[in-house]
């Protein structure tokens, strides 16, 4: 019974697990991008970028990649999503 229910917690960990790792490498991507860009979009690209931040370290990680793509838009930035 136990290892049933050790599996199916597993089975549900899983694909949460890769969102919340989806967050850190959309993150490094913008710092990337940015880094050396001080133009009114990148402005606007790091205070969203923040936002989705702040949404990952809430455990909100579906939220914080719609925030991230948004940032990424908004800096004309190209993401790449881990499949
Ligand atoms: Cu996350």
């Amino acid at each position: 019974m136990k290892a049933v229910l050790l599996g199916i917690m597993m089975v549900c960990a899983v694909p949460a697990a890769a969102m919340a790792f989806q967050c850190p490498t959309l993150q490094a991507q913008i710092d990337k991008a940015v880094g050396n860009r001080f133009d009114a979009s990148a402005q606007t690209l790091r205070q969203k970028a923040a936002m989705a931040a702040n949404l990952h370290k809430a455990g909100k990680h579906a939220e914080s990649v719609k925030a991230y793509e948004d940032a990424a838009k908004a800096g004309n930035v190209q993401l790449m999503m881990k499949k």
